[in-house]
This record gives structure tokens, C-alpha cells and sequence, in this order.
């Protein structure tokens, strides 16, 4: 492990992070308060997420303890103005961009609650990793608050907006079985094993083509909102792009002359 690239991040003391090859392992390290957020932790998480080192080409994002995040920290929200709460939001907005339209892929592995502002973390990544004892709930309207993380605009893209209604204006809670089948985790693992699988799933990841890897999260998104005619221009632009680039040209050229792995049903 490098821990000289990781020196400038010292100062972030609510999370903890180790540099594995290429692959950054950011956890959320505040289990005392189920890793709630506060200004300070959201700051920490636009910071890392805007500066990852050039050795990095893959994040896993974790919680520490026995949950992943309890969402926005509550004991900062009494004495917040109007004014102040839409600058509150926009910061977890700028951060969780950040996370989501960063420079590379982030695999989120979801244990135990993942909850109101955690849901909203959790639905910024790319790859979701659960284990059977996650969670997902919004209690949003329990405490009298609405999504603030960008949670209405990305929680509907993986589930619908009527489940998120549900969840929103009951307090329904979804336990990892349901949150798997409505489309909230990509994988299900067991107790223990999701970190092991992230850094499976990541490992793969930072085997593809930087450009690819970029195609998918900078175009894909865009792309899936745009009209059929507008997405399949950019398409194929983007595609070209990729095309182009000498390390595809190697890639191609290594399947042909049978250097390279072939598709595989596992
Ligand atoms: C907290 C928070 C928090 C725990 N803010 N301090 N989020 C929520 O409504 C979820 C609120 N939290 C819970 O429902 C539970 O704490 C959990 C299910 C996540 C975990 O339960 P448990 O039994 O393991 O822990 P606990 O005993 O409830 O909490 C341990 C400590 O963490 C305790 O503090 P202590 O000083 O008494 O030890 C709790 O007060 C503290 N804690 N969660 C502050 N969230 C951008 S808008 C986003 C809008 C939202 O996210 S709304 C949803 C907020």
C-alpha cells in the first residue's frame, strides 16, 4: 500500500482511506453516529471524490461499523434557515456529483441501514454491492425534511418514482431481498463478503479501457435522457471516440490474434 499519495488527505478524519493498486477504498468512519452526515463529512467526500490521485481508477465506497449511512446528520438541522437549507442541499448536490460524474467508477457496498441521505450516497454510485442485512428506507417525512442529496432525482432512475412515493409517504422500509428485485443493489452477497466482491467487481472494472469506462459514466446517463434521435448522434460520436483510441485498437487486436479473454456466461 502507497501511503504517500494518500498524505494530502490526511486532514479528512471522518473517513478512512487505503490505496489497493489502482483501487481506493473510501469508508465512512463514523460508526458512533451510524456514519450520519454532517457539513464536515460531506465536505470530506466532495473533497476526496474531486481530487482522487492519478493512480486511482476505482473507488469502493464503504460505512464503517454496523451500518452504511444513517443519512443526514439530525442534530445539525434545527437552527438551519430556508436560505441556509437550499445551500445546505446544494453542497451535498456538488458532492454527490462529484461521486457520480467524477473521474472513475465507484462500487458502493450497502450493509445495515442505508438510509434517507445514505440512500442518496448509495444511488451516486455506479455498482451497488448489498448484503443480506441492508436496508433502504426514506424517512424523510418522519422527520419532516425532504430528499436534499439528490435523491429525488436519482433514487426514481433505479426504481421508479411510485415505489419512492411509497417508501417517501409511508416510511415503508425495504429489507436487501426487495431492494435487489426493485432494482436498488446490483449484487446480493452475504454478511461479510460485500467488500470482497466490490474489490472483485472493481478489479474488473479498472481492466477496461480508461475511455470506456469514461463512455459509460459520463455518456450513458446522458444518452438514457435524451430523445432516441439526440442519444443515438451522441452514440455514435462517443462510440467513435472510443474507437479511436489506440488502447481499443490493441484490445481488438489481442482478441484477434486469441491473446485476450473471450465473452463468458459467468
Ligand atoms: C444519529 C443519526 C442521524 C443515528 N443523525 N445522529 N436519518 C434517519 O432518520 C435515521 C435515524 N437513525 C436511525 O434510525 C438509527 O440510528 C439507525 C437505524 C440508523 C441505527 O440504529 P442503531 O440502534 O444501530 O443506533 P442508534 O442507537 O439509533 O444510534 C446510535 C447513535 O447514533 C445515537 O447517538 P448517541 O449519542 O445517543 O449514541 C444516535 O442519535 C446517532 N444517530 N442516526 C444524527 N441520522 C440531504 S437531506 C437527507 C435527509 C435525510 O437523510 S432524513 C433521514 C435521517
Amino acid at each position: 500500500m502507497d501511503t504517500t499519495v494518500l498524505s494530502s488527505f490526511s486532514a479528512l478524519d471522518l473517513l478512512r482511506i487505503e490505496l489497493s493498486g489502482s483501487i481506493l477504498h473510501v469508508r465512512l468512519n463514523r460508526p458512533e453516529k451510524r456514519n450520519a452526515v454532517s457539513d464536515r463529512l460531506i465536505a470530506q467526500i466532495h473533497d476526496i471524490f474531486s481530487r482522487l490521485p492519478d493512480a486511482v481508477q476505482a473507488v469502493v465506497l464503504s460505512g464503517e461499523g454496523e451500518h452504511f449511512c444513517a443519512g443526514l446528520d439530525l442534530s445539525a438541522l434545527s437552527e438551519r434557515s430556508v436560505a441556509e437549507g437550499i445551500l445546505h442541499s446544494r453542497s451535498w448536490h456538488a458532492a454527490f456529483e462529484q461521486v457520480q460524474f467524477g473521474r472513475v467508477p465507484v462500487v458502493a457496498v450497502l450493509h445495515g441501514a442505508v438510509v434517507g441521505g445514505g440512500l442518496e450516497l448509495a444511488s451516486a454510485a455506479h455498482v451497488r454491492v448489498a448484503e443480506t442485512t441492508a436496508f433502504y428506507a426514506l424517512p424523510e417525512g418522519q422527520r419532516g425534511v425532504f430528499t436534499g442529496g439528490g435523491g429525488s432525482s436519482r433514487v426514481p432512475r433505479l426504481i421508479g418514482f411510485s415505489r419512492m412515493t411509497d417508501m417517501l409517504l409511508t416510511g415503508r422500509a425495504l429489507d436487501a431481498q426487495e431492494g435487489q428485485q426493485a432494482g436498488l443493489s446490483h449484487y446480493l452477497v452475504e454478511p461479510g463478503m460485500g467488500l470482497s466482491k466490490a474489490f472483485e467487481l472493481a478489479n474488473k472494472i479498472v481492466s477496461n479501457a480508461p475511455l470506456s469506462n469514461f463512455a459509460v459514466m459520463h455518456a450513458l446517463p446522458r444518452i438514457a435522457e435524451m430523445s432516441q434521435s439526440q442519444g443515438l448522434f451522441v452514440e455514435a460520436l462517443m462510440a467513435a471516440i472510443a474507437q479511436g483510441d489506440p488502447d481499443a485498437k490493441q484490445r481488438m487486436r489481442a482478441f484477434l490474434d486469441g491473446r485476450a479473454d473471450k465473452a463468458s456466461r459467468s
